[in-house]
């Protein structure tokens, strides 16, 4: 994204923001740890609020078996820029988003278009929970059990035409609820796509919890997509549409500068941002601070097996 993080990681990112954020890194440092340096956003609304529990059982063959990034890093560490572009903004914003009552309508090329409320829309699979690692294009990641269900059982109710290539995901855009829109840094409302091969593929979720709890508001609710082996901004939170496309849809990303962000971005350490390198990540937590040790960003974000199939023949440096 162009509004880089201003603590974390000063070598992915441009001199001239280095030198804006050197204040706030030897203020971290000062700190004796990051978890200090951190430490205002956890008494912000998003953890003072008690979460719903959602019941879901852990689907073990989806799911890694590497530690979880700790919760109050997952919901206080966001991009939800509908709430403002800085990492603690949404934690401290989104407070106002309504999610009920919430409709979700599924149109374009199908059979059987629907409008569905969010409570419908829950119960219309039986929900999983599946640990997913998450890999940010800035450079971070986090390892999060996510609880939803595939989005192909949706997809399949709706039974797409045989012209249906694309999915195009469109989250809300409300002045009201969300005071990011005053801005134009995106061509509001947020907006993404999947080729149908990749909305259909068992991987990608459609999302209404994390930890066993419904969403919190920074983090999508009460619907979001997730698709792990894409940078982060590929899933779409807080969705009111779904519609299926013959042409690939625009996605905010893109729109906003198709030569940093391609409509594929699969995760690729062998394809670098034009400014920055893909090579490597760092793990959100507490442990290590501003000084833990970069870790090496495999291709597809570790999901190739299942994935990579998808792209065969593809040149992925020019379908970036
Ligand atoms: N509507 C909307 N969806 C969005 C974004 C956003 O700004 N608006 N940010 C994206 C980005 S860049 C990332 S990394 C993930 C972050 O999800 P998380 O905060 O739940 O970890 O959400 C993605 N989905
Ligand atoms: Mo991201």
């Amino acid at each position: 994204m162009r509004f880089i993080d201003k603590t974390l990681f000063p070598s992915d990112i441009t001199p001239k923001t280095v030198f804006e954020n050197r204040r706030s890194l030897i203020k971290a440092a000062a700190a004796g740890s990051f978890g200090a340096a951190l430490a205002p956003w956890f008494s912000r609304e998003a953890l003072a609020a008690t979460p719903e529990k959602l019941s879901a059982t852990l689907n073990s063959a989806y799911s890694l078996k590497e530690e979880t990034t700790p919760y109050k890093y997952v919901t206080t560490y966001n991009n939800f820029y509908e709430f403002g572009t800085d990492k603690a903004d949404p934690a401290a914003n989104a407070g106002s988003l309504q999610t009920r009552p919430w409709t979700i309508s599924i149109e374009g090329l199908v059979k059987k278009p629907i409008t569905l409320d969010i409570d419908a829309l829950l119960k219309l699979a039986p929900m999983e929970e599946r640990i997913y690692r998450m890999r940010c294009v800035e450079g971070w990641s986090m390892v999060i059990p996510w609880d939803g269900y595939p989005l192909s059982k949706l997809i399949n109710k709706v039974e797409p035409l045989g012209s249906a290539k694309y999915v195009e995901f469109i989250s809300l855009a409300d002045r009201k609820q969300m005071p990011g829109l005053s801005s134009n840094v995106i061509d509001w409302p947020y907006r993404e796509g999947l080729r149908m091969d990749e909305a259909m593929n068992p991987l990608t979720l459609l999302t209404f919890g994390l930890y066993g709890e419904v969403l919190p508001k920074q983090n999508g609710a009460p619907v979001r997509i997730v698709v792990p082996w894409k940078y982060g901004f590929k899933s779409a939170k807080s969705i009111v549409k779904i519609r299926f496309t013959e042409e690939m849809p625009k996605t905010s990303w893109n729109m906003f500068d198709a030569r940093e962000y391609g409509f594929y971005s699969n995760v690729n350490p062998q394809v670098d941002h034009p400014r920055w390198s893909q090579a490597t990540e760092r793990r959100i937590g507490d442990a290590k601070g501003v000084f833990a040790p970069k870790i090496k960003t495999q291709m597809f974000n570790g999901y190739g097996d299942q994935v990579a199939s998808m792209y065969a023949g593809m040149d992925l440096k020019k379908y970036y």
